[in-house]
């Protein structure tokens, strides 16, 4: 296919670049403004040779935020941007630029900049999958709709539709294959994209508690990467931390990078990681940097401190009373970011370089001209399973911190003064018991890619779940209102040998599912809270389609709000598949005193969810506590007088509660309305 510059149908893209062959760039109206539709201007105040390093990747290559390079040629591309003022000149240099750069870092440049300034905040970027579908869909799928759209009536205007899934890219002859849906799941790579586009590396971005979410956001997702293992009988991920033997599970993502066809690098099971050595790229790193920089960021864990660049020692605890926390230190450090490392000549590039080794240990040198794979990526790195064992030692390294931490007082877990009296999960009047299944959506292929003019639909096939209901006793012996939060997490019950979990084990486990502010009045109150507004989750961003089959004006507040924060956990993926006779789990619930959880700060531009993981834009985190809380600590010994086992053990406190419920994957299409 061509790659397709033009827009279509009515009304939905509103700026668009007319000259060349990058894909449809972003929908936007000012406020109150006509649509207007861009001819490519003349604008000979921006020269080519200003754009610094930005035109060093080549175009239709991949882009890797992992890169040092990469992410030197995005700064002073985005710097270029940012120096526009309004839409308009935006969209104008935009224009200029287009054409002359890779195509995936245009695209996050225009997105960095259209999240940062305040002037384009009504700017709506459209689905990742839509700018993109050759990174969700694989080529053969993509052909194979040509060839449709080749034989059929040309006065045809029916669109053509193809379906992706449920096999994705495996076979299920191995068993890492059983878990293609998930991985590949179009939400979870584009809230990946979108989290690392809102928390990026070297970009001079210091936004509040940065490095701690690096943590906890990678932490929760490891977590329910496990949930879905031991759904299916799999074990847990174990964690890649023996870089000198052979990586057993390869990755083939059938997949091109952009829409000029470059396939991703793929990697054949077995394959031995190798020193990184890309002179095109102009980087170099040694499986031995890595092992000397975990070295150095244990001895600091186990020490208590960091050595900063003029040798002082900087103390790393999660108790302060100002400044950052440890944790924010230690993973500014880890990932790394060159600005805000402490010491990133001592300390190194951990997690950045752990990608690029396992991104091109297929061809670490260049010798095959082979692409990087897709673990360079951000966009696409949760498809490989090498991730989720590289991330699971990134975070064995954060637990081996919080272990250094003290436990939480009882003090610290108990609220006097309410009480959680009862809970119950509510779906469509069954209680406790949640189905999960499949379910599809349709994304316009057709914009990202030309089918000669023609509407192409790709169905994405991905695990969903029926709705439903918390629903809360809870009771206020005070004589005045209070405000709590409340604090939801999810784990199974019984390990992958089907044994009761003691504390530390199932401590890592628990998953969020909601966290939110109620206001009780004295005595007794039921509250009602519906898993659609997870603090976690984002609301399925509107597609082209969406927006023209409601009649919604793609400019209008409705569209916008949903669309400029594509960071959040898929609302299809809150819930774990479970078992088709049904698998325990436990909710626990935990109510914390507002007062103190409390983040003063004015009012900002907020996204509709997602807070837990993405924060709030412009804005401070928006709970004191620390990421995890409470578990993100070892229990202390005694809770009432009596040793802490397991997490029930933390429900003797009256304002903790333990519950059991059952989660059925009924492996069929959801009847959802
Ligand atoms: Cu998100 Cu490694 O940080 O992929």
């Amino acid at each position: 296919q061509e790659p397709l510059n033009r827009p279509r149908g009515k009304g939905s893209v509103l700026f668009v670049l007319e000259n060349d062959d990058t894909p449809p760039l972003v929908t936007t109206r000012i406020a109150g403004s006509p649509s207007i539709k861009l001819q490519v201007p003349e604008r000979n105040d921006v020269a080519l040779q200003d754009l610094g390093t930005a035109t060093s990747i080549p175009i239709g290559s991949a882009f890797s935020f992992f890169l040092a390079s990469h992410r030197r040629a995005a700064k002073d591309l985005c710097d270029v941007f940012m120096k526009t003022s309004g839409a308009k000149d935006l969209m104008e240099v935009a224009a200029r630029v287009h054409g002359h750069v890779n195509e995936s870092l245009f695209i996050y440049a225009i997105s960095f900049v259209i999240l940062r300034k305040k002037e384009l905040q009504s700017v709506r970027l459209p689905s990742f999958v839509e700018v993109f579908p050759s990174r969700f869909v694989p080529q053969e799928t993509l052909a194979k709709a040509q060839i449709r759209i080749n034989r059929m009536d040309p006065n045809q205007r029916e669109p053509v539709i193809v379906e992706h899934g449920l096999e994705f890219s495996g076979t299920h002859l191995k068993p890492e294959h059983r878990l293609s849906y998930w991985r590949e799941d179009y939400g979870l790579s584009v809230h990946h994209w979108h989290w690392h586009l809102i928390y990026p590396v070297g970009m001079g971005v210091d936004r509040d508690r940065k490095g701690e979410l690096f943590y906890y956001m990678h932490q929760q997702l490891i977590a329910r990467y496990d949930l879905e293992r031991l759904s299916l009988g799999l074990p847990r991920v174990e964690k890649l931390d023996n870089w000198r033997v052979p990586i057993e599970d390869g990755y083939f993502p059938k997949l091109t990078i952009s829409n000029t066809g470059r396939a991703w690098g793929t990697r054949q099971d077995n394959t031995l990681p190798k020193d990184f050595r890309r002179r095109e790229i102009g980087e170099f790193v040694d499986i031995t940097d890595l092992e000397i920089w975990r070295s150095r960021l244990l001895d600091a864990i186990h020490q208590g401190f960091m050595v900063d660049r003029k040798g002082n020692k900087v103390p790393i605890r999660d108790d302060v009373t100002s400044g950052q926390r440890g944790i924010d230190i230690l993973a500014e450090a880890l990932e790394a970011d060159e600005d805000l490392s402490i010491n990133y000549p001592f300390y190194g590039s951990l997690h950045n370089f752990g990608h690029d080794i396992l991104a091109f240990s297929h061809d670490p040198d260049n010798a095959h001209k082979e692409e990087m794979g897709v673990m360079g990526d951000t966009a696409t790195a949760m498809r490989d399973p090498v991730f989720y064992r590289w991330h699971k030692f990134v975070d064995d390294t954060f637990q081996e911190y919080k272990l250094m931490q003290r436990p939480y007082t009882e003090e610290e877990l108990n609220f006097s003064g309410v009480k959680i009296e009862k809970v119950g999960v509510v779906r469509n009047d069954e209680a406790d018991i949640l189905h999960t299944g499949w379910n599809k959506r349709g994304f316009e292929a057709s914009r990202g890619l030309d089918f000669n003019g023609r509407p192409v639909l790709v169905e994405l096939k991905h695990l969903d779940h029926e709705p439903f209901n918390y629903h809360l006793q809870l009771n206020n012996r005070g004589r005045t209102a209070k405000e709590v939060t409340v604090r939801v997490f999810l784990a199974p019950k019984f390990n992958a040998r089907g044994l009761k979990m003691n504390f530390m084990e199932q401590r890592i486990l628990w998953a969020e599912m909601d966290k939110f502010t109620v206001s009780l009045k004295p005595g007794g109150n039921h509250v009602v809270r519906t898993s659609k507004d997870s603090s976690i989750t984002n609301p399925e961003e509107l597609t082209f389609r969406d927006l023209e089959n409601s009649g919604t004006d793609p400019a209008s507040p409705e569209a916008t709000a949903f669309n400029f924060c594509g960071c959040g956990w898929p609302q299809h993926m809150l819930v774990p598949r479970g078992r088709p006779e049904g698998m325990a789990f436990q909710l626990f619930f935990m109510l914390t005193d507002y007062a103190i959880d409390k983040v003063t700060q004015p009012a900002a531009r907020s996204c509709p969810n997602g807070v837990s993981f993405c924060g709030i834009q412009d804005a401070k985190y928006p709970d004191t506590r620390p990421m995890g809380f409470p578990f993100d600590r070892r229990p202390p010994p005694m809770i009432l007088n009596r040793p802490v086992e397991d997490a029930a053990d933390y429900a003797r406190l009256d304002n903790a509660f333990i519950h059991d419920i059952s989660i059925k994957f009924l492996a069929d299409e959801l009847k959802l309305n």
